[in-house]
C-alpha cells in the first residue's frame, strides 16, 4: 500500500467544522454539540464526531489503492476500489457510537484514563458500500461460516494509519468470522457516507462499518482484511476497549481476564438541555434526545421523569419524518438511533431524568458509580439534568 507511514505528523490534517467541540487536537478528537445531535436524524458529515488515534492518512491516488484479503482464506485477493464497487451496493443507516461516549461524567466518581467525551461521541449516518459477507464469498468463504478449513475464526482489519498507542503502527481490530459472514449483520466496507464519497476524516477511500458494535471496531482507511485463528492480539482489542468491574484499578488489572467489547448497551441522552440549567417555575420545556441499543436491538420505551425519579412519563419516539416508532417493525432503521421528545412543565429545583428500555427488555443502570471502570467505557447510566430556579433579579433602588 502507498501509505505515508513516517513519524506521527499532524501537518496535513483536513479542515473541520468550527462548531465541533475539540477534546484533543493531535490526534484529532472532536464531538458534536448537544443541540446539533438532535437537529437532524442523519448527522451531517462535517458535524459527525471524529475519533482518531493518529494523523489522518493521505490516500489521494484511488487508482493505486488496493485492499489485501489474506490469511486463513481459501482464495487470497488483492482488490481495487473498482473491484469493490462491482460487488452489490447496500446503503445502511447505522449509528456509530464510541465506547468512550459520556466518559467525562464517569470521571466525577473517580478519575478514568482516556480522551474526555460528553454525550456527542455518537452520530447516525447512511453508509454506502459492499457487504463484507459478499467480499468474503469472493475469497471462497460462504455466508454464515464459523470457521474455515484452515482454522480461521476471526476477521482482522488493518488500517494504513500510524497510532500513538502502537508506537506508529497501524490501527487494527477484529470481529468473529460468523459475524463477518452473516449477511443480516450488515457489516459494510463503506465508500460512501450520507450519499457522498467518504471523506478523509471518516476513512477515505474505504472503511469498515459494523452496525450495533462499539465504534472502535469500524476500522477506517482499510489496508488489509486477514482471516485469523484468534481475535486480534494487539493493543486495541486486548489492552483497551474492555470493561472491568469498579474494584479493578491500574495496580490490579489483568487484561486477559476480560473479552474485547463488541455490542454496546442500551443508552439514552437528553440533548435539549445542559446538565445544569435554570428554568422558571412551571415553564413548559422540551425534553428531547437520542436513545439506542447495540446488536440491532430496538428501543421499546423511553421514560422521562421531571421530579427526580418519583414518577415517569413515556416520551414520543420517532426516527425519520417524526412517524411514531415501533421497535423491530419493518419500517424502522434497525441499526439507527431513535429520537424521543416530551414537552412538560418543570418545577425547580428538580432533576430531569431519561432512561430507555431496549427490545430485549434491557434497562440502564441508575448510578454511574455502579458501572465505573478505569477506562471510562460504556457509560449508559440514567442521564440526569439538574434544574434550578433562575437567580432572583436584584432590584437596585435609585
Ligand atoms: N484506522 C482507524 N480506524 C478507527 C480509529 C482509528 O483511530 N484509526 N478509531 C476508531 C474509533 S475508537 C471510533 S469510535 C471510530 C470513529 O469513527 P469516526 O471518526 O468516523 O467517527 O473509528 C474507529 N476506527
Ligand atoms: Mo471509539
Amino acid at each position: 500500500m502507498q501509505a505515508l507511514r513516517g513519524p506521527l505528523n499532524y501537518d496535513e490534517e483536513p479542515s473541520r467544522h468550527l462548531s465541533l467541540i475539540i477534546n484533543a487536537k493531535d490526534p484529532f478528537n472532536a464531538e458534536t454539540p448537544r443541540a446539533a445531535l438532535v437537529e437532524s436524524y442523519v448527522t451531517p458529515v462535517d458535524m459527525f464526531f471524529k475519533r482518531n488515534h493518529g494523523p489522518i492518512p493521505i490516500l489521494d491516488d484511488p487508482q493505486r489503492y488496493r485492499v489485501t484479503v489474506d490469511g486463513l482464506v481459501p482464495k487470497p485477493l488483492l482488490l481495487s476500489m473498482d473491484d469493490i464497487r462491482l460487488l452489490p451496493k447496500y446503503t445502511v443507516t447505522a449509528t456509530l457510537q464510541c465506547a468512550g461516549n459520556r466518559r467525562t461524567p464517569m470521571s466525577k466518581t473517580k478519575l478514568v484514563k482516556g480522551v474526555g467525551w460528553d454525550v456527542g461521541a455518537v452520530g447516525n449516518a447512511v453508509w454506502g458500500g459492499a457487504k463484507l459477507s459478499d467480499l468474503l464469498k469472493l475469497a471462497s468463504i460462504p455466508e454464515n461460516t464459523a470457521n474455515t478449513e484452515a482454522g480461521g475464526k476471526h476477521v482482522e482489519f488493518t488500517s494504513v494509519d500510524a497510532c500513538e498507542e502502537e508506537n506508529g503502527g497501524p490501527y487494527k481490530a477484529s470481529v468473529s468470522l460468523l459475524h463477518a459472514t452473516n449477511p443480516k449483520a450488515d457489516v459494510l466496507l463503506a465508500y460512501e457516507m450520507n450519499g457522498k464519497v467518504l471523506n478523509r476524516d471518516h476513512g477515505y477511500p474505504l472503511r469498515v462499518a459494523i452496525p450495533g458494535v462499539i465504534g472502535a471496531r469500524s476500522v477506517k482507511w482499510l489496508d488489509r482484511i486477514d482471516v485469523i485463528a484468534n481475535d486480534f492480539q494487539g493493543f486495541f482489542m486486548q489492552k483497551d476497549y474492555k470493561m472491568f468491574p469498579p474494584n479493578v484499578d491500574w495496580d490490579n488489572i489483568n487484561w486477559l481476564s476480560r473479552r474485547p467489547l463488541m455490542d454496546f448497551p442500551v443508552q439514552c441522552v437528553i440533548c435539549s438541555l445542559e446538565d445544569v440549567c435554570s428554568i422558571g417555575q412551571g415553564k413548559k420545556v422540551n425534553i428531547s434526545g437520542y436513545a439506542l441499543s447495540g446488536g440491532g436491538r430496538g428501543i421499546e420505551r423511553v421514560d422521562v421523569s421531571v421530579d427526580g425519579g418519583e414518577t415517569w412519563i413515556e416520551a414520543r419516539r420517532y426516527q425519520k419524518n417524526k412517524v411514531p416508532y415501533l421497535a423491530d417493525s419493518e419500517e424502522c432503521d434497525k441499526w439507527a438511533w431513535v429520537f424521543f421528545e416530551l414537552e412538560t412543565e418543570i418545577y425547580p429545583p428538580t432533576d430531569i431524568i431519561a432512561k430507555a428500555v431496549d427490545s430485549s427488555a434491557n434497562v440502564q443502570p441508575e448510578k454511574v458509580e455502579t458501572i465505573w471502570n478505569l477506562r471510562g467505557v460504556l457509560n449508559n447510566s440514567w442521564h440526569v439534568i439538574h434544574a434550578n430556579s433562575p437567580a432572583k433579579a436584584t432590584h437596585l433602588s435609585l
